[in-house]
């Protein structure tokens, strides 16, 4: 083992060449610690094509320092001397080494980052957290913006963000006279609708060696590696970005909330699993997006939409994970407690829109932001799922999936058990929105016109009774005055028939 003054431990998620961790690492007096362990394999029940696009990718990382000149010590998920936990290693790398201090960035999630916390205890020596400056607002930055505010809305935050890094402006004012593009972002998909054939990258004796140790070490985890595709290195995803700007970008806008059977990414970019574990950085994407409508490239809807998801919602995102937890893991503000239905894992259900959203999952681990929100997340809602279990399985299926993005997405966005810091209301739809959104309904045993009845779309009657059951919490929100109005107008007998339908669909959940 070499001798060192200095561990920089490099997270699973930190593959930045200009990690802060890195920054003064030296090649002679440094030595970078990167591990694979069971501790953050499993502490939820990862996809197997996230764990690993991982760990591939941290290999690829190691070889690229080691090119750098670095001095590297790489710990296998199968190293018979890996103690599995990111501690652990630490403890024997500092003996073995006989270094006296530790270098990191801070990580993403709150149970780590508490374990952090201890760690000069528990190891004896110095350990130095640094910020991470990927992100273009730091936690101290968000909760000063937050400070005072009585509503927390991402519009705002998101103006501030563009002016505050100079993004689409001419002079103070934003390009083209408005902020947000939004409305322009909302076309149902078009007959036939399909989208661009992606980038498959050849697979190296790096990922086929840890596709094997996946295969054998996860082997009850959701998902097959066949067809794994991610990119692994930075060069890789720098390729699937500018296939994204060139060719995909201009009709992002457009289609942004479409769905289309068997189209899993229509005009999505596929690069937050890149971004989130580091080997894209969010300034450079923002900054090739903006490039691209300056040139007459893209137009303003789609450029703007794209960059309002990374320099506004998922800096909006962090802030709030940050600034509400430790309590926000446990909010639970629609008291919502039935089991996870068993589709989620298996994709067997004969509601074509979630057959489809959950197949994708199982299969890519990626399904969109639209089937996240309106289908999988929506009909949770609906449902009266725990939204600790529903979180559980976001976190555990998605490749691009670490708390800091995924609880506030999927507690505040999706399910609104937050009561509102999120989003100023429900994002609750019935079959109606997905009908009209989507190709799915016409290949579907169920009807999206009907609310009641065995052909009925289950998500009628569950809407109007999930507003029904929840008047008390949700009945005085203004934005929800006309669906409330429509309910109360309805004749009884009919809101009658909606309730029972519904008990009936909620007892039979696991049938669908
Ligand atoms: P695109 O549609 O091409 O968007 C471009 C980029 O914008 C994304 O790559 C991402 O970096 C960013 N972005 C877009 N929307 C959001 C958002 N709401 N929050 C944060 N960043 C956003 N995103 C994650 O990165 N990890 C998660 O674990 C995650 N969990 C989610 C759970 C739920 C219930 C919902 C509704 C959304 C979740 N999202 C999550 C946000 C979003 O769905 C994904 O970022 C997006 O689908 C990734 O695909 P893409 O790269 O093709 O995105
Ligand atoms: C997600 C993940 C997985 C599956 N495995 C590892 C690992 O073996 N070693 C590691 O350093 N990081 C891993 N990660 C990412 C971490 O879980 C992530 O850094 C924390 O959740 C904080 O964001
Ligand atoms: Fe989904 Fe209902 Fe449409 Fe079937 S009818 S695809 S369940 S929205």
């Amino acid at each position: 083992m070499v001798k060192a003054q200095r561990i920089h431990l490099v997270l699973g998620d930190q593959l930045s060449h200009s990690l802060s961790a890195l920054a003064d690492a030296d090649p002679k007096t440094s030595l970078v610690l990167m591990a694979e362990v069971m501790d953050e394999a499993t502490y939820v029940k990862h996809h197997k094509k996230k764990i690993a696009f991982l760990f591939s990718a941290m290999r690829h990382f190691a070889e690229e320092l080691r090119e750098k000149g670095f001095q590297v010590r790489y710990v296998r998920l199968d190293d018979p001397q890996n103690t599995q936990s990111l501690k652990g290693e630490l403890t024997r790398t500092l003996a073995e080494s006989g270094a006296s201090a530790v270098i990191t960035t801070e990580c993403g999630e709150w149970r780590l980052a508490e374990e952090m916390r201890g760690w000069e205890t528990v190891l004896g020596v110095p350990v130095e957290i640094r910020e991470d400056d990927r992100f273009l607002c730091s936690i101290e930055d968000f909760r000063t913006w937050r400070k005072g505010r009585k509503q927390l809305r991402m519009e705002y935050f998101y103006r501030d963000m563009r002016r505050r890094h100079r993004v689409l402006l001419e002079g103070e004012e934003p390009v083209g006279g408005k902020w947000n593009f939004d409305a322009e972002n909302r076309k149902p998909p078009a007959a036939g609708l399909k989208g661009p054939k992606r980038i498959s990258h050849k697979k190296d004796q790096i990922t086929k060696a840890v596709l094997a140790l996946v295969d054998e070490r996860f082997a009850g985890h959701m998902g097959s590696l066949d067809r794994f595709d991610f990119a692994v290195t930075a060069d890789q995803a720098e390729m699937e970005l500018q296939q994204f700007i060139d060719e995909i970008l201009p009709n992002f806008g457009d289609y942004q909330d479409a769905m289309v059977k068997g189209e899993p990414y229509l005009y999505h970019s596929l690069i937050s699993s890149y971004i989130n574990a580091g080997l894209l950085l969010p300034i450079d994407v923002i900054r090739r997006a903006e490039a691209a409508w300056f040139e007459g490239r893209a137009p303003l809807n789609a450029v703007e939409g794209f960059i309002r998801q990374i320099l506004g919602w998922r800096e909006y995102v962090r802030g709030i994970y940050w600034t509400e937890m430790p309590d926000y893991a446990g909010l639970n503000h629609l008291s919502a407690s039935r089991p996870l239905p068993q589709m989620y894992w298996t994709a067997k259900t004969e509601m074509a829109c979630m057959r489809g959203a959950i197949g994708d999952t199982i299969e890519h681990a990626y399904s969109h932001h639209i089937q996240r929100l309106m289908v999988t997340g929506n009909f949770a809602m609906l449902a009266g799922i725990d939204p600790a279990a529903v979180c559980d399985w976001y976190l555990a299926v998605y490749s691009d999936a670490y708390e800091w993005v995924e609880l506030p997405n999927t507690l505040g966005m999706a399910l609104y058990g937050d009561g509102g810091v999120m989003a100023s209301k429900p994002y609750a739809a019935s079959g109606k929105y997905i009908d009209r959104m989507s190709n799915f309904c016409g290949g579907c045993r169920y009807d999206p016109k009907l609310t009641t009845g065995p052909k009925a779309c289950p998500f009628n009657a569950l809407y109007w009774d999930f507003l029904d059951r929840n008047t008390e919490k949700l009945g005085r929100n203004p934005r929800l005055s006309n669906m409330y109005a429509t309910w109360r107008r309805m004749d009884p007998f009919k809101q009658d028939a909606i309730r029972k339908h519904a008990v009936r669909v909620l007892e039979t959940l696991d049938t669908l």
